[in-house]
């Protein structure tokens, strides 16, 4: 079999697991009617030896894990090298009904989408593992950096707040979708969504990114229009200047997360009021 041939297998495969997973009954918002949490997950593709995470490390700062370093943790002992590995990253969708009640809210979220912050996620947690378990008994050594026991929470000189593995800046190379001024990635499905990555010793052929800058999917840097994300935030965390994210995680830790906990019995810190009501909430705008 041709590397091609061989390549579009191996997708097939890991599609089909991806999507499996999702239409399994673990994909619940658990609510007394039973619907999904996600709609149909987008699946992008980038390698390892990608010099854009290279790039990332070199910009957010020297905690910032490559796919090696993240593949490492997990398999010390594995001889392998950036080119051998791939990053697998899906987009989990929030379903038609969560976006509809989410857009009715000004100042708290609603229902679905605290329920899509705590089950969604849940669900999103065992689905990169179940993707990772499958792929590593199939003879492909692979690992969820986010579920690492070192995922962690740290400070970049640059960007304030970071993490040791960005879920979204792996979507960006993985060609699913560009930054928008509220800070949240814009997918072909919008950017009312979740992401999930793996990092797995396998070949697999590279998503094509269809843009050159990573800010090109928002309409306030490819038009000079639109900002509607700044009239969605109840904190005013959004501004001409982008995302102030202390102010978000303040709205988010002392408003939000209280609320939730109270009215729905919900752990977790959803919001997200600047992901609904905006032109590139399902779709991109561009
Ligand atoms: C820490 C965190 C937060 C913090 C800080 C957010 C932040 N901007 O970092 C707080 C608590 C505020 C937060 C809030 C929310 N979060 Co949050 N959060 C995370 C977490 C755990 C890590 C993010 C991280 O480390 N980023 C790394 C830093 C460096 O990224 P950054 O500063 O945002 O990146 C900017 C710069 O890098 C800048 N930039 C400047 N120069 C350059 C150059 C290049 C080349 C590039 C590429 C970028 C770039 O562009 C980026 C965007 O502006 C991720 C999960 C994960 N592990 O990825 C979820 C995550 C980012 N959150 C998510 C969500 C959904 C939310 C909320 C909606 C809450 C909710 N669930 O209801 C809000 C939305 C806030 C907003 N306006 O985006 C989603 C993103 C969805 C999306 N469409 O983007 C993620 C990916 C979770 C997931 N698994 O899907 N979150
Ligand atoms: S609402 Fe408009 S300005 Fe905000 S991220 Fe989306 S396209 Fe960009
Ligand atoms: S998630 Fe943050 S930026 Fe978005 S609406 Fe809530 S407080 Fe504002």
């Amino acid at each position: 079999m041709s590397k091609g041939s061989r390549q579009v297998e191996c997708r097939s495969g890991v599609e089909q697991v991806i999507h499996d997973f999702w239409a399994t009954p673990q994909n619940t918002l658990k609510m007394p009617c039973d619907e999904p949490a996600w709609a149909k997950p987008l699946i992008g593709i980038a390698r390892g030896s990608d010099p854009l995470f290279t790039q990332l490390k070199e910009e957010i700062g020297p905690f910032y894990w490559t796919p090696l370093e993240a593949f490492k943790i997990a398999f010390p002992e594995a001889s392998a090298r950036a080119t051998d590995l791939s990053v697998i990253v899906y987009v989990l969708p929030q379903t038609e009904a969560t976006r509809r009640d989410q857009r009715q809210e000004e100042a708290v979220p609603a229902e679905r989408w605290a329920r899509s912050r705590f089950h969604g996620e849940q669900f999103n947690c065992a689905l990169r593992l179940h993707l990772a378990e499958r792929l590593t008994e199939a003879g492909y050594p692979a690992v969820a950096p986010e579920r690492l026991s070192q995922f962690a929470y740290r400070q970049s000189e640059r960007f304030g707040l970071a993490s040791n593995w960005s879920e979204r800046h792996t979507a960006w190379i993985a060609g699913l979708g560009t930054f928008g001024l509220s800070d949240g990635l814009i997918t072909r499905a919008g950017k009312a969504v979740r992401f999930g990555s793996v990092v797995a010793k396998i070949d697999l052929a590279a998503t094509p990114r269809p843009y050159v800058g990573y800010q090109d999917w928002c309409l306030w840097f490819a038009k000079g229009t639109c900002g509607v994300c700044q009239q969605r935030c109840p904190t005013g965390a959004i501004t001409d200047q982008g995302h102030d994210k202390p102010k978000c995680f303040d709205y988010i830790r002392k408003v939000t997360a209280p609320y939730v906990q109270q009215h729905y019995g919900l752990g977790d810190t959803p919001c997200g009021l600047c992901q609904v009501g905006i032109p590139c909430e399902e779709r991109s705008p561009l």
